[in-house]
């Protein structure tokens, strides 16, 4: 077997899939390194009851192909985690990409060598200089030109440090390592800590299968119905007719996604107080993320924000019938300044008389014994606890694989006070190293199968470019990621977002660094990215070695 590839792709979810593929179709030796035993990344892992995506099927599927979106048929509004991983395994088959795809490889290390740089010219796929050198959990080690970090945001668990939580002799899971067989909760009292998407969509199922189900809460967030239906075949229909324009249009969105929740209503004050009431109504009717685009200045106006935050708490007393627990359901902090959630039918779980919520904020977790969960105002028996705890979101998943760049330079070491990116893409020191949707592009602010084909895209293109020039390196310089950091940080600061403690900041994980992650604006930043690409790679070098 040929151990030294053009390009080495580090995952096999939407993005390592789809980089596979431009691979392949540029004549490059490439092989994509899996840890799991299948392909679909999040959705291949996030198996819990109520898994489905906040972005619509027909937005949340790939672009590339006029084929594909034509021959696929989603069955829902929005999709649940089974069908997007029937899904992606559908395009694996399809583009044959299997044969390059190793799974239940983890990559321990991807050190970049360039000690052998005076050995002459470099081609892509011999062994020569500044090669990536990586080494597998199973002790295998390959060499490729370029290494393609697509390792996905939202793909490294958190798990909390709570003392006693290995002494649990119940069921204890993961929402993000779910067990493949499921869980049956059947008669069973559960707990699960966490009131994030995952958590959200878990709770009014478990609720349903359980005997008791105990909500352990320690942030309430925002949450607005999905209004999931089944996708009727002519909606379907009509949206393939005019696929390209729908996805033409939708990037020029924000967020890359939300065409048809139509334009926001202005300024929040410019319009009258009913006229207000009845849009939060509107887009409350149309559900999901939208809510929070139903006026331009929501994220920008700290008046205009408590006022459709103050909708969405009458929402939920409205919704739940103990007016103490819909006290503690509702959030004081900025609506959409951690990542709101899309639910079906989680505060009405609440009305049931086998769930229970418990404020984790004011009695903290103290331990967890082998029987239970233990507060500091009580203790609680527990035949199974779900941890929906999240995750070390954007950094973590890159940052657990010991990369080192030129001179042994750890990604550790150089990100020790928060990430430090070209366009989210490279970053100076590592040459012929990218990251997929990687921090400082839009990433998590936008539909990540869109953002991840542009950056695939981009990165191939990139590639393409190198060949024709006959260069054979690419790095990120030092004085365009120093500036692209502080833009990106710039733009978050002109918003409410760094308000509150969101993995976005990394503020979810005890000791990580606070720095706004993701660039807020999808368009804007594909200008910024083909500008780039206009003026011969700005920002990047060539340094030949
Ligand atoms: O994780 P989270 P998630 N003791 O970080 C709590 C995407 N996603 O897996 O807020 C007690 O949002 C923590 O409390 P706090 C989506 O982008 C999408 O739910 O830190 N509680 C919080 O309530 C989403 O935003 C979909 O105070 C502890 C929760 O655990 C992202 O993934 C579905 C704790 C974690 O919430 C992450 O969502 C699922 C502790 N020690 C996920 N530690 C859809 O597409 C943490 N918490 C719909």
């Amino acid at each position: 077997m040929q151990r030294n590839l053009d390009v080495i792709v580090v995952g096999a979810g939407f993005a390592g899939i789809y980089m596979v593929h431009r691979m392949r179709q540029a004549g490059r030796s490439v092989r994509a390194f899996e840890a799991g035993s299948g392909v679909g990344g999040t959705w291949f892992w996030n198996r819990y009851p109520g898994a489905r995506c906040d972005v619509e099927s027909m937005e949340y599927s790939y672009g590339f192909s006029r084929e594909l979106e034509q021959e696929w048929e989603w069955t829902e509004r929005y999709a649940p985690q089974p069908e997007i991983l029937r899904y992606i395994n559908h395009v694996a088959d399809r583009f044959d990409l299997r044969g390059d795809i190793q799974l239940d490889t983890k990559i321990v290390s991807a050190h970049y060598d360039d000690s052998t740089r005076d050995a002459g010219p470099s081609r892509e796929s011999d062994g020569g200089i500044g090669r990536w050198r990586i080494l597998t959990d199973d002790g295998e080690s390959w060499t490729a030109a370029f290494c393609i970090m697509a390792t996905g945001c939202l793909s490294s668990t958190n798990s909390p440090d709570i003392p006693g939580l290995d002494s649990f002799a119940g069921e204890l899971h993961h929402t993000s390592r779910w067990p493949h067989a499921g869980v049956d909760f059947d008669a069973k009292r559960v707990g699960i800590i966490g009131t994030g998407s995952s958590g959200i969509q878990a709770t009014p199922i478990i609720a349903r299968e359980a005997a008791h189900l105990t909500v352990f809460q320690r942030t309430p967030n925002f949450s607005v119905p999905a209004h999931n239906i089944p996708l009727a075949r002519e909606t379907q229909a009509e949206i393939k007719k005019n696929y390209p324009k729908i996805r033409a249009l939708n990037r020029e969105r924000p967020a890359a996604f939300g065409i048809n929740w139509g334009d926001s209503g202005g300024l929040t004050f410019d319009s009258t107080p009913d006229e207000r009431r009845a849009a939060y109504e509107n887009r409350w009717q149309m559900g999901g993320l939208g809510f929070v685009g139903v006026f331009a200045d929501v994220l920008l106006d700290q008046s205009a924000n408590d006022e459709a935050a103050e909708f969405v708490r009458e929402k939920i007393h409205g919704i739940v019938e103990d007016p103490e627990v819909a006290a503690l359901l509702s959030p004081d902090h900025v609506l959409g300044c951690k990542r709101p959630c899309t639910d079906t039918g989680y505060y009405e779980a609440f009305n049931r008389a086998n769930v229970e919520l418990i404020d984790v904020s004011r009695d903290p977790i103290e331990r967890i014994t082998p029987t239970g969960l233990v507060t500091t105002a009580r203790e609680f028996e527990l035949d199974c606890l779900v941890l929906a705890t999240g995750f070390d979101a954007m950094t973590g998943a890159l940052q657990r694989i010991d990369i080192r760049g030129r001179n042994g330079m750890t990604l550790v070491e150089k990100w020790s006070a928060g990430p430090v990116t070209y366009l989210g893409l490279g970053t100076s020191g590592f040459p012929n190293f990218f990251t997929i949707t990687g921090p400082g592009s839009p990433s998590v602010l936008s539909n990540m199968v869109t953002a991840i084909e542009q950056h695939v895209d981009w990165i191939a293109d990139c590639l393409e470019f190198m060949r024709a020039q006959g260069h054979s390196t690419i790095e990120a310089t030092t004085a365009a990621e120093t500036e692209w950091v502080a833009h990106v940080n710039a733009v978050a600061d002109e918003t409410l977002y760094p308000t509150c403690n969101s993995w976005y900041l990394g503020a979810n994980i005890p000791g990580k660094p606070r720095v706004f992650m993701p660039h807020i604006g999808f368009p804007p930043y594909v200008e910024k990215c083909q500008d780039v690409v206009a003026k011969g790679y700005e920002g990047f070098s060539f340094p030949e070695q």
